[in-house]
């Protein structure tokens, strides 16, 4: 009973911050997760020229793959186990639902724009692996070499100091000390540890970009593109690529994108729960805070923020405070702002 009404407590004593706080709405608006202030540009530019939502965060995303933001989105960043760079995107229209999204994509650096090709030329959501590479040459996009310099020197420094991190548990030979190949282990130890992930996957090796715009009629566009965990076990698909988890968009109700250890975060809908709190009517920065508790219940140290925007244009963000995570730096872009604006929360 205390618990319950100390939660309900913190759950009022949020609500009101957020209230205190609550940013004026405008629209159109493009809010992104991160300090990529020229993937915010971009979508703002294409919406001034006169695009849709959905081009916009398609160049958007599109722009942090062309300049391999924090080297966490596009080419030439975390390599997997075996050295290469694969992608996962995902791209969502609020108005028809319609998702589109590639996991695992290789050799191909636009994944945000097979993603869209995904929605426009086939029935299907979600295309993984090689055969979303063959679907990118028909639909026109070059093979290319995702493998840079910097990725390559990522991946031998990996190699020389034995494999670690990793994401490997109960195999042989031990995981935390040595490389593979591995072999499972006689005995499994179920419990799973989810503090590790602060140490898997940090602040400084992990930057999805994630985005929302809505234009001035209130449709809601949203969109992520990632190069996923560095030292992902080949194969891996984080939280990006899917509905409900990297992003989700609906325009009677919001939009919102989230970034962190998606293997965490993608149990939780995180961006389908975000808006359905604000379809609820709750202030956006309020659904992002009450997503991030949900999930710091079962993860206390996970490494997440998400970002939230209702359908009147009014937005907010959140993020779980850890050790060398304490703020969450996100863009946003609306007719009161004269350019992108960096603007920061401090991690609950
Ligand atoms: C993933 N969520 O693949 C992505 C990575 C990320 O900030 O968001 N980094 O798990």
């Amino acid at each position: 009973m205390a618990a319950g009404g100390g939660a309900q407590l913190l759950v009022v004593a949020l609500q009101l911050a957020a209230a205190a706080a609550a940013a004026p709405a405008a629209l159109p608006l493009v809010v992104n997760t991160w300090a990529f202030g020229k993937a915010t540009e971009t979508a703002w530019r294409i919406l001034q020229m006169g695009g849709s939502e959905l081009d916009a965060v398609e160049k958007g995303c599109g722009q942090c793959e062309i300049d391999q933001c924090d080297g966490s989105v596009g080419y030439g960043g975390s390599p997997d186990e075996s050295g290469e760079t694969t992608l996962d995107a995902m791209i969502m229209d609020g108005n028809t639902m319609e998702v589109g999204a590639v996991a695992d994509l290789r050799r191909v650096k636009n994944a945000i724009g097979v993603a869209r090709k995904v929605t426009e030329h086939t029935k299907h959501t979600l295309l993984v692996g090689e055969s979303a590479s063959l679907f990118a040459v028909r639909m026109g996009f070059p093979y290319e070499d995702l493998t840079t310099p910097k990725s390559l020197s990522v991946y031998s420094e990996w190699l020389n100091q034995s494999c670690q991190p990793n994401y490997w548990k109960n195999v042989v030979p031990d995981s935390s000390k040595s490389c593979g190949p591995y072999k499972k282990a006689e005995k499994v130890i179920c419990k799973e540890d989810w503090t590790i992930s602060q140490r898997r996957i940090s602040v400084h090796n992990h930057d999805t970009i994630g985005m929302i715009v809505i234009g001035e009629s209130g449709t809601i566009a949203s969109g992520t593109s990632t190069n996923g965990g560095v030292h992902k076990i080949p194969g891996r698909v984080g939280d990006s690529p899917i509905p409900g988890a990297g992003a989700y968009a609906d325009s009677t109700a919001g939009g919102a994108a989230a970034t962190g250890d998606g293997d965490i975060m993608m149990r939780f809908l995180p961006s389908y729960q975000a808006v359905e709190y604000m379809r609820m009517g709750t202030d956006p920065t309020v659904a992002c805070q009450k997503v991030i508790s949900r999930i710091q219940k079962y993860a206390p140290r996970f490494f997440g923020a998400v970002i939230c925007a209702n359908a009147t244009g009014s937005y907010g963000a959140a993020c779980n405070k850890i050790p060398g995570f304490t703020q969450f730096h996100f863009m946003v872009y609306s007719p009161l702002l004269s350019q992108p604006s960096e603007q920061v929360v401090d991690c609950i």
